[in-house]
């Protein structure tokens, strides 16, 4: 049988080889945004993880920030905890740094293993959902799952 390709199956695999139980479930509908990913699957939109990539404005590295819908990432606090001032990256460095385009960029499944920052506030829920490599593509995990996969370092990143 021709093995499927594409980048919602890279994220299938990352998930089985982590040893998670989560299925990704395509969907008709868009999940593009944290908004648009809530009402599709039907959760409140900080259960949304969003994956975001920023870019260390000295060393150029990539910083992924998992951050729940509903908030804003400060970009200060991000500073303060990854030690250097970070700025939004741009579509080109996200694809490059991620494997993925912006819209479907999940969590787990990534080239390179990037430094990742997690916002305390997701592990409020009992679960949480986040993007699986398309903007019709999502898989649900508890938050501590999240953690352990991501290796993410909990803290606060809630602007505002
Ligand atoms: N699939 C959804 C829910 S899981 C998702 O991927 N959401 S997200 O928040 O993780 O990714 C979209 C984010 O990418 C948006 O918050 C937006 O701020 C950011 N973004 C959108 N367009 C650009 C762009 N051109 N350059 C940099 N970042 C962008």
């Amino acid at each position: 049988m021709a093995k499927p390709s594409g980048s919602v199956q890279r994220v299938r695999e990352a998930i089985a080889a982590l040893g998670l139980e989560s299925q990704v479930q395509e969907l008709s509908q868009s999940t593009r945004t944290a908004q648009e990913a809530a009402a599709t699957v039907g959760c409140g939109v900080g259960q949304i993880v969003k994956s975001l990539v920023f870019r260390g404005a000295t060393s150029g590295r990539p910083l992924l920030a998992l951050v729940s819908g509903q908030n804003r990432a400060s970009e200060a606090l991000l500073a303060e905890h990854w030690g250097e001032a970070a700025g939004r990256a741009d579509a080109d460095f996200v694809r490059t740094h991620t494997g993925f385009a912006i819209g479907g960029v999940p969590p787990v499944g990534h080239p390179e293993k990037l430094d990742v920052l997690l916002d305390r506030d997701l592990l409020a829920f009992e679960v949480v959902w986040a993007a699986a490599g398309s903007p019709f593509a999502v898989f649900r995990l508890t938050p501590a799952e999240l953690v352990r996969v991501t290796g993410g370092r909990v803290v606060d990143l809630k602007a505002g």
